[in-house]
């Protein structure tokens, strides 16, 4: 049984290599791939590259076709079951039922609810919603069908309609179609990202077409009024206040065609928005968008303290002048005083001491020098100096809700040399809204005027990673390393360690590992699963002590034992891991941008590396080799970590040329007066 597998391509999409990868690895191998290509100069579209395939199809004599997109992929076995099943149903079309590439690593959770759907499908709802992609057609049944040419962006459904008005269609019960989800709507939009002026009229054009194929039109009535209502009622701020009155007419008139049916099932505000649609009035439907934001606006205001907070924002704040002289500074969201925005905080407190400061700090135990103006994370006043401040220095994005003053200055610090590819430079997003991720983190990236880098290599990273321009970067090194220098760097360690009362005549080993992505526990909460081996170090105890230092995304709490607090101590909650590189001796980290700081000490460091592969290969992706870069041994046992302990002088000498070469690279820059470097920088710019 020969299949012809219908794909329409265009340039754009870089999946395409994937898609013949999972092609080439199918059980099944009595196909040939027609791929159609269109111009990226000047595209025909989708319709009519699949009309080309088409006829290659017929001329090439095969007995089935497949439809498939060149951004898609499939299960090994997707083919060998849909032409198994088409076997034990001749003349019937089958439909392998698709899943999202985002849960590819749930073994293959069906996200199509295919119970529901019936194993023999009816026209509707499939129609409109997985198009004629995974269908196996025997071509015979379909030979005179082509896509309509003039549909730019909807071209499925009249086809698929008229598929299925034809034939019946067996549905599998395994989703073993891989559909893209593009997370990256900047570098490589998918057609429904693409912003298309007259994507609604396609649409609409689209169901004519569609109903025309269809024999009874009354399911097609009946979701043409679920998807006015959505777009117009739908939603807070509803999709249809973007509407031109082109496009308001378009939907009108399908109302006014299909549903007149199905406006006595609603009632209320949908039976009202329904009828002005049928009665095509414009003025009507836009009627029903302000009624609708309003009575949500007002409903919003009166529940949410949040919503209270943001009209007093943007309508009271957002009004405010900006204040050229104040100055605001965060760090990881008010959670410490500390890193590069506090060092930046001091050297201006010494050198422009008349300007009006202002930091975001949760504990209001943390001494701040300055007497800045103190406030804390989710507080209206947060957002009352968000709008005001004339400069916004910080290490982390901004929040959801902030909208950069055109007067306004925003100096991103950023918060570590990366190891772990970020943003653009990750293939698969894991995390709350994966499908956005990217297109938000690049609008927050724009509003930064500066973005601080420690090295070259960081710069090119940045640049790839957020899209950032390299000429609007400060590659002047970190200031948050000005600490570690310094001809006093000695006695103020000491005094530090007195201070916090740790063991004069011990070694201090500062253990401090990065967070994991699969641990999640809440919004940027994870758990830690302990793998350092507490116990185990006690045989270190007359020569070490342990700091251990937990990222600040872990709000899993350790639990010491007496006997360990004799040789370990927990300061995860400590303001300024700067601090703590300053006073340990050795430090000990797996995949945290900590180490590209702490070499600036020139002191030894080993890698506890347990899940190197799986956080490498899985999770993150690096943009560096830590095998041949790093400037220590790689670690996987808690008794390799002893051993190499108990022989720092050794490992010191064997890397010694290793550490030479990876700060030549990375912390050249560093110097003690980077902070300096920064300020001068951006007040030369500000002036
Ligand atoms: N950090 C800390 N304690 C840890 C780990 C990290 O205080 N146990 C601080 C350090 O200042 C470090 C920063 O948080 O440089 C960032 O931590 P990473 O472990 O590197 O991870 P992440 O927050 O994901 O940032 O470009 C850097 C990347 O964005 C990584």
């Amino acid at each position: 049984m020969r299949v012809s597998i219908i794909t329409a391509h265009l340039e754009c999409s870089n999946y395409v290599e994937e898609y013949k990868k999972s092609l080439e690895e199918q059980s099944f191998r009595d196909f040939e791939i027609i791929l159609e290509e269109d111009d990226p100069a000047a595209p025909l579209g989708v319709a009519a590259m699949r009309n080309r395939a088409l006829e290659r199809a017929a001329a090439s004599g095969c007995d089935y076709i497949f439809f498939m997109d060149s951004d898609d992929y499939l299960d090994p076995e997707a083919l060998a079951e849909a032409v198994r099943t088409a076997k034990d149903n001749p003349g019937k079309a089958v439909r392998i039922p698709f899943t999202w590439t985002k849960y590819k690593y749930d073994t293959l959770k069906s996200v199509t609810d295919i119970s529901a759907l019936g194993k023999t499908t009816p026209v509707l709802p499939n129609v409109f919603y997985d198009s004629c992609l995974g269908h196996l057609i025997p071509f015979d049944a379909v030979k005179d069908l082509r896509f309509k040419e003039e549909l730019k962006i909807f071209a499925d459904f009249p086809y698929i309609a008229a598929v299925y008005s034809r034939l019946e269609v067996v549905a599998m019960d395994r989703p073993l179609y891989f559909k893209r989800v593009h997370n990256d709507p900047i570098t490589y939009p998918s057609l429904d990202q693409k912003k298309i002026p007259t994507r609604l009229q396609d649409y609409a054009r689209s169901l004519r077409l569609t109903a025309a194929a269809m024999k009874d039109t009354a399911p097609l009535g009946r979701y043409i009024a679920k998807f006015a209502i959505s777009r117009v009622i739908g939603n807070k701020i509803p999709k249809a206040s973007r509407w031109s009155d082109n496009d308001v007419v378009s939907v009108c008139e399908l109302v006014r065609d299909y549903c007149k049916k199905v406006i006595c099932e609603y009632s209320g505000e949908q039976k009202r928005l329904l009828k002005r649609m049928r009665r095509v009035s414009v003025k009507g439907v836009r009627r029903s968008i302000k009624e609708h934001y309003y009575s949500i606006q007002i409903g919003d205001f009166i529940r949410s303290r949040h919503q209270k907070r943001l009209v007093t924002y943007h309508r009271i704040f957002m009004k405010k002048p900006v204040d050229q002289n104040m100055v605001f500074f965060s760090t990881f969201y008010g959670r410490a005083y500390a890193d590069s925005p506090r060092a930046i905080y001091e050297y201006m407190l010494k050198h422009y001491p008349d300007k009006k400061y202002v930091w975001l700090m949760n504990d209001d135990s943390v001494e701040i020098p300055g007497k800045p103006i103190r406030i804390h994370l989710d507080s209206v006043k947060y957002m009352y100096y968000c709008a005001r401040a004339g400069l916004w220095v910080t290490n982390t994005r901004q929040p959801d809700w902030y909208k950069k003053r055109p007067e306004a200055k925003l100096l991103q610090c950023w918060h570590g040399t990366p190891l772990k590819r970020l943003v653009f430079d990750l293939a698969d997003v894991f995390g709350a809204q994966p499908d956005d991720y990217k297109s938000f983190f690049y609008k927050q990236a724009c509003e930064w005027d500066w973005l601080i880098s420690d090295n070259s290599f960081s710069t090119n990273a940045f640049n790839t990673a957020f899209k950032y321009p390299k000429e609007k970067m400060l590659e002047v090194g970190y200031p948050r390393n000005d600490l570690l220098f310094g001809d006093d760097r000695e006695a103020r360690a000491e005094a530090l360690k007195k201070k916090l009362g740790l063991p004069l005549d011990k070694k201090l080993v500062l253990y401090a590992p990065t967070w994991r992505d699969d641990q999640a526990r809440g919004n940027q909460e994870y758990g830690f699963d302990m793998k350092f081996d507490l116990k185990k170090m006690a045989e270190l105890k007359d020569e070490y002590f342990f700091i251990l230092r937990m990222h600040y995304f872990i709000s899993d709490r350790l639990q010491l034992t007496d006997e360990e607090k004799t040789y370990v101590a927990d300061y995860s909650k400590y303001n300024d891991i700067g601090e703590l590189y300053l006073i340990s001796d050795v430090l000990i980290t797996d995949y945290s941008s900590v180490f590209f700081d702490y070499a600036n000490l020139h002191r030894p460091m080993l890698f506890y590396v347990y899940d190197l592969e799986d956080y490498r290969d899985t999770l993150h992706g690096f943009y560096f080799n830590m095998e041949e870069g790093c400037p220590g041994p790689m670690l996987t046992t808690n008794e390799q970590v002893i051993d190499a302990l108990k022989n720092i002088d050794r490992i010191s000498e064997e890397y010694r040329d290793r550490y030479e070469k990876f700060c030549e690279e990375f912390c050249s820059l560093d110097d003690g007066r980077a902070a300096e470097r920064v300020v001068k920088a951006i007040m030369q710019e500000s002036r």
